[in-house]
């Protein structure tokens, strides 16, 4: 391929590649169609901005073309100067003062959100949570609730929920599009959020800062159900009996194995503080399997006999005693039966 051609082929397969890319994404996994206040305010600014540039390239483009047409040599004028408006005061001032007028528009707005949405003052009678990254799934700890879980954090809708935010090991960040902007979680100091959800639903979060080799696999969910669904939900997470007796002769036997495995150093269940590994008080309301493979008892024996090919570089890998596909299936009976409350993502329309 040659020539103009060629350069016209690369061109249209750019612009297909673009069309194709702005197909991708989920419903409950984008900053283009706000859930929450945050996401809300941020879509908003987006708008505001994208709109006062548009208009921007509009009149310029106008202005260059409209230069360019009519000041060109032309036939039998080729020794024709334009009238020549070098400091025209009219136009300086007009071509300083607009520009003054649109940075103005965008950066009040955006102050003002700026401090909105950094503003935690309200925090103390609220429901409070601290969240911890770690490479590679997320912590949530409900403060003075006795309540410990990881990978999907329940919500009430309509609530400011505010977040304490630090991590085990390096940088991560903490980013749920639908619901807020992105909030980097350090390992020294801790940073501060909120997030509001308006409606019931299953928002889907990312680590959005490369973290590691599974940094990509990081995803975590919001669970935002209505205020009366989360009391429950908090009723049954507090009812939680951790030495409760599992059903049926192959869960007590997993459950056993759990115990012996060395699983307990790592992994709590109830609202013990471990968190080596997930909490797993929940495990069986789950929709994934360590954040990312379907939630089914296949994928959990999957992920016990070999971690490393699902998530490369995780911190369980050969930190517990081999084990037989029978006992991982045994241990897998178990941790399914895991589910204390009726509220699940099913019930916020997941
Ligand atoms: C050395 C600590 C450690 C030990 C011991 C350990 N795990 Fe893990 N486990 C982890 C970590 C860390 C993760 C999270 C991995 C990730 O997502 O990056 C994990 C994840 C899991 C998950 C997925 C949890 C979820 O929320 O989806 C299951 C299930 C699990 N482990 C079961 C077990 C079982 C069963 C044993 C005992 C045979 C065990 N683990 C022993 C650290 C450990
Ligand atoms: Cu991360």
């Amino acid at each position: 391929m040659k020539g103009w051609m060629g350069k016209f082929r690369a061109l249209s397969l750019l612009g297909l590649l673009a069309l194709v890319l702005t197909g991708c994404g989920r419903e409950n996994l984008t900053a283009l169609k706000p859930k929450g206040y945050g996401a809300q305010t941020s879509y908003d600014l987006i708008i505001l901005t994208t709109v006062v540039m548009s208009i921007v390239l509009l009149v310029v483009a106008i202005v260059y073309i409209t230069v360019l047409v009519r000041f060109r040599k032309k036939k039998g004028k080729e020794n024709f100067i334009p009238k020549q408006v070098e400091g025209n005061k009219v136009l300086e001032t007009i071509w300083t003062v607009i520009p003054i007028v649109l940075l103005i528009i965008i950066a009040v707005p955006t102050t003002i959100a700026t401090f909105d949405l950094a503003d935690t003052k309200g925090a103390k009678d609220k429901l409070n949570v601290e969240v911890t990254g770690n490479q590679y799934w997320w912590h949530f700890n409900y403060k003075g609730q006795e309540i410990q879980t990881s990978q999907d954090l329940y919500i009430p809708t309509g609530e400011k929920v505010y977040l304490n935010m630090k991590s085990s090991d390096v940088i991560h960040s903490f980013w749920v599009p639908s619901l807020a902007g992105k909030m980097d979680v350090n390992p020294e100091n801790e940073n501060t959020m909120y997030i509001k959800a308006d409606e019931e639903g299953v928002y889907w979060g990312k680590c959005a800062e490369l973290c590691g080799p599974s940094h990509s696999l990081m995803d975590f969910k919001i669970v935002a159900v209505s205020p009366d669904e989360f009391d429950q939900w908090v009723n049954d997470m507090q009812g939680v009996d951790p030495k409760a007796v599992a059903e049926g002769d192959t869960a007590k036997e997993g459950q056993e194995l759990f115990n012996e495995k060395n699983c307990m150093s790592c992994h709590a269940i109830g609202s013990s503080p471990v968190q080596v590994g997930p909490n797993l008080t929940d495990f069986g309301n789950r929709s994934k399997v360590a954040g990312i493979m379907d939630h089914n008892k296949e994928n959990v024996v999957k992920w016990i006999m070999d971690p490393e090919s699902v998530k490369p570089g995780n911190k369980m890998t050969n930190n517990y005693p081999e084990l037989s596909d029978e006992e991982a299936s045994k241990i897998a009976d178990y941790l399914m039966q895991l589910n204390p409350s009726e509220v699940t993502l099913e019930s916020a329309g997941d």
